[in-house]
């Protein structure tokens, strides 16, 4: 998911950082070893058109899958959902190297959860995800969940993906300060989606669930419905970044074996405060 070289980087700078780290708790009382999590913003898409945000942050899309979703009102109508809408067919598209289409939000640094509930994230021959990116004169930072119905980059390719013994295949990323022409540092864990029994599932199924980017100082957790997929040590990214989630046409991803659109629901994304001692509760599952 490199290079996202968009107007992002002057929207980064001309943006304060509106989500820092959690302040050192003072309370020298004993506390239980899992904290309710403190609500830093919470769009639920229930407003018609481009979220405002809390102050200092801004919304954008990027249309380059499926062109001709060009409005804000196609994105967020107002229903209480945002819609990431794409199409099969690969000669429409204005990037002809990896097209996006996508919501991004300015941002958010370590110290905090992200999550997003949304259905539709699993679509052949493109990589659904969410993931977090900034980026420097010569680095950038990144932390993804990238997921796809078959990543032919792993084995084992060409299994089955639909429920109920098919699964998912998922990427989970991280980069921090890492070389824009190396990519390094980096740390990417690849394996299929699994349940709360370790069982490999498939997310072409039309139900929500919640993916979450638990970003602290010195590991990442991602978590799936409830259940933790990965931790990661090292890289960990320490700049403020944006939040994006979305569609990429990546290599691996596969071929499409469809036509028409397909469409991914967003009904919310979260952004909490992590607690700086102890660890974060589970995050809810998607029902
Ligand atoms: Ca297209
Ligand atoms: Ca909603």
């Amino acid at each position: 998911m490199k290079k996202l070289v968009l107007l992002i980087a002057f929207a980064l700078i001309a943006t304060v950082p509106l989500a820092q780290a959690a302040p050192s708790n003072s309370d020298s009382i004993a506390r239980p070893v899992k904290v309710k999590l403190a609500l830093v913003y919470l769009e639920d898409f229930s407003a018609s058109g481009q979220p405002t945000g809390p102050p200092g942050s801004y919304w954008y899309f990027v249309n380059s899958i499926l062109p001709s979703q060009d409005t804000w009102q196609e994105f967020i109508p107002g229903d209480g959902y945002a819609r990431i809408n794409v199409d099969s067919l690969t000669s429409n598209d204005t990037d002809t190297t990896n097209p996006y289409q996508l919501l991004g939000w300015g941002g958010v640094g370590v110290g905090h959860r992200i999550a997003v509930r949304m259905k539709g994230a699993v679509v052949p021959g493109l990589t659904g995800f969410i993931f977090t990116y900034q980026e420097e004169s010569s680095t950038f930072d990144e932390i993804d969940i990238e997921l796809v119905a078959d990543d032919t980059a792993t084995a084992p390719s060409g299994h089955a993906t639909l429920p109920p013994s098919g699964w998912t295949d998922a990427r989970f990323n991280s980069y921090g300060n890492s070389s824009l022409s190396t990519y390094l540092p980096e740390t990417s864990i690849k394996q299929p989606l699994v349940n709360a029994d370790g069982v490999p599932v498939s997310h072409i199924d039309d139900a929500f669930h919640v993916y979450v980017i638990d970003w602290y100082a010195n590991h990442i957790d991602f978590w799936v419905d409830s259940v933790k997929q990965a931790t990661i040590t090292s890289p960990i990214p320490d700049s403020v970044s944006e939040v994006l989630i979305g569609f990429r046409d990546l290599s691996w991803a596969g071929a499409f074996n469809w036509s028409g659109t397909k469409t991914m629901t967003i009904d919310w994304m979260q952004i909490e405060r992590l607690p700086t001692s102890g660890s974060a509760p589970p995050p809810p599952s998607g029902s």
